[in-house]
């Protein structure tokens, strides 16, 4: 068992950039084929791959020549033709997030600790971050942020002398591989150097970051910029100075503009201290109320980054109304790899079908770049669980091209990691491709979120989250459950353009799957395949578990195809999901049984 395993072949990559680009005509002889590469100016990730006429083949690129390398690496392993025509990434900036802490932890990590810190340092293995870039580079991310959102003070460390070296280092063995890094970092930060405020108006904060700025590039000139998550969850920022996120972002950003620094500035901001009687308040309205009367306001180099749905990555919500707003402000789709609510790694959940539904809804243009927080960690098998790989492999292929469908995708991922049989390929590629459907049956059902154990956030408890600070409530009693989010309620729905509103403020036309989302709805609710509404969530639980049942024999099928230690890890979580999916659907049956006295012969 070596900790390479996943779909790259364990050995030197074909080609690494070096900086600045100096690869001109490198021949590279894989696999038999030789291929030619050919720099071209100004072509930044873009790449061609053609026959040569003296034989072989010619790839054509500046950094893109690392794409197209791989590219044909891979299609000589699956046997597939070379993508005909140029190649350009719909995204320049394809960011993973990492929430890695100096102490070696990971916030929501499920795949054992940080590759780049332990115990308030640096610490890793050089040689497993280079394999680390590699599979990185191979499907097309560029930026990585190494470090947590929620910075700590140990980490603010991170742009002090002390530890800069050492980011410098991290930044020259990633820089082979087309990946820059971005920092995470305290707005506050300047309070720790003596200065009595942090207020982004004040000339000496201005001055303070220009100098720390100066200082950051001047060990890590290649460094992609700052990720800041500001006045969100007790974090510091702009509004503990009167001021508003334009001010806060704009202060950093003109420090950074010198040096063709970004600004990646979260938008994940709400109320977290919600009297859960208050019953005006609607947190999926916060990011649109904070950001939208802001557009037009932001630095050329900020980049708003925007959680993918209005709450929180939770298993089913609506595509957050901000990414469709704004048209004047540069906007980053954020995604979460990590299972933090969809099943913690322990769970099978393949997520790239979600991400094709956020894409049929706000096409690609609205945003400049995408954003993912990592799953990765220490564990052999970098993602926990080693299903839980073709999450990272798709965000990278998403990232290049969105419209590449789940099918195809999946189908690459399994060819170039376990290479199966026919039929054993079929099994895994159909248990990875109904996963997340799977998943969302038995947890909260059609669009209600939260019901999750707090904290932890793993496994089901409807009332965890009811009677706290979070904004996070169903309202769930014995007539009717869930929150009116539509025009004639909340007014959350008058944040969308009119065909999304329109379609969710009706119940008709508001998808099923996330009727409890927008609706309030009592329980004898007629849903449309005729059944009534506490019927249906009873019934949906009741399948999904017999859905998980039925996936792990499919799972034993694989026993001796796979290699020994991938199934004995994806067998022994299989059985931890069995029971998982159990105690879901008893729990959330006998909640709603309680409220509405709904009669069932399987009542407990
Ligand atoms: O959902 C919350 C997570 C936090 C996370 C936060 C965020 C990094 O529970 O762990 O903090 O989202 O996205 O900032």
């Amino acid at each position: 068992m070596q900790w390479e395993a996943c779909w790259l072949p364990q050995r030197d990559p074909p080609c690494t950039l070096s900086t600045p680009l100096q690869i001109a005509h490198w021949e590279l002889n894989q696999e038999g084929i030789a291929f030619q590469l050919e720099a071209r100016e100004n072509w930044g990730d873009r790449y061609e791959i053609r026959q040569h006429e003296q034989g072989g083949y010619l790839i054509g690129g500046n950094t893109g020549l690392l794409y197209g390398a791989y590219r044909a690496m891979e299609c000589k392993r699956l046997g597939l033709a070379y993508p005909q025509g140029e190649q350009t990434p719909d995204y320049t900036l394809r960011m993973l997030n990492h929430w890695d802490n100096v102490d070696g932890t990971i916030e929501r990590g499920y795949a054992g600790q940080s590759l780049f810190f332990r115990e308030g340092h640096f610490q890793y293995d050089a040689a497993r971050l280079r394999a680390y870039a590699r599979l990185l580079a191979s499907v097309g991310i560029n930026v990585i942020c190494i470090n947590n959102v929620n910075v700590t003070l140990a980490a603010q460390a991170l742009l002090d002398e002390r530890f800069l070296p050492e980011l410098a280092a991290i930044a020259e063995l990633f820089a082979p591989f087309g990946i820059r890094l971005l920092v995470a970092a305290d707005f506050a930060m300047p309070l720790q150097y003596d200065l009595p405020t942090a207020d982004p108006m004040d000339e000496q904060v201005a001055a303070w970051w220009r100098n720390r700025v100066e200082l950051v590039y001047r060990y890590v000139p290649n460094l992609c910029g700052f990720l800041i998550k500001a006045d969100s969850e007790g974090r510091p920022g702009p509004h503990t100075y009167g001021r508003n996120h334009a001010q806060g972002a704009n202060l950093l950003a003109e420090a950074l503009e010198p040096y063709g620094g970004i600004l990646v500035w979260r938008c994940f901001v709400y109320n977290c201290r919600q009297d859960w009687r208050d019953i005006l308040t609607d947190r999926p309205k916060a990011a649109y109320e904070h950001y939208a009367p802001l557009d037009g306001c932001f630095a050329h180099n900020v980049i708003l980054q925007i959680k993918h749905g209005p709450f929180d990555f939770q298993v089913r919500e609506p595509p957050s109304p901000l990414l469709l707003a704004m048209p004047r402000t540069r906007k980053a789709l954020e995604l979460q790899l990590t299972q933090e609510y969809t099943g913690q790694q322990i769970d099978l959940y393949a997520m790239q079908g979600m991400w094709h539904e956020i894409f049929e809804d706000v096409p690609g243009q609205s945003m400049d770049a995408v954003a993912a927080v990592a799953n990765i960690g220490s564990d052999v098998n970098w993602t926990g669980h080693p299903f839980a790989q073709v999450n990272l492999f798709a965000y990278g292929c998403t990232a290049w091209n969105p419209t590449l469908s789940f099918e195809t995708v999946t189908d690459r991922w399994l060819r170039l990691t376990y290479n199966l049989e026919e039929d054993a390929h079929a099994i895994l590629r159909r248990m990875l491709l109904t996963s997340r459907a799977i998943y969302e049956g038995y947890t909260a059902p059609l669009g209600l979120c939260w019901m999750v154990n707090p904290g932890h956030h793993y496994g089901p408890n409807p009332m965890g989250y009811e009677y706290d600070r979070w904004g996070t409530y169903h309202r769930a009693d014995r007539y009717a459950v869930g929150i009116d989010r539509t025009s004639k309620g909340t007014g959350f729905t008058d944040q969308y353009p009119t065909r999304l509103r329109e379609r969710y403020n009706n119940r008709d036309s508001c998808p099923e799957s996330l009727l409890l989302f927008f609706h309030r709805l009592p329980y004898g609710y007629v849903m449309k395949d005729g059944r009534t509404l506490v019927q249906r969530i009873d019934e949906d639980h009741r399948q999904a578990v017999q859905e998980v049942e039925a996936m792990r024999e499919s799972l034993r099928e694989l026993q001796g195809k796979l290699p020994t230690w991938v199934f004995d890890s994806a067998w022994d979580r299989m059985q931890c999901q069995v029971q998982n999916a159990k105690e879901w659907r008893d729990v959330i049956c006998d909640f709603f049984h309680r409220l509405s006295g709904f009669p069932h012969e399987n009542q407990l």
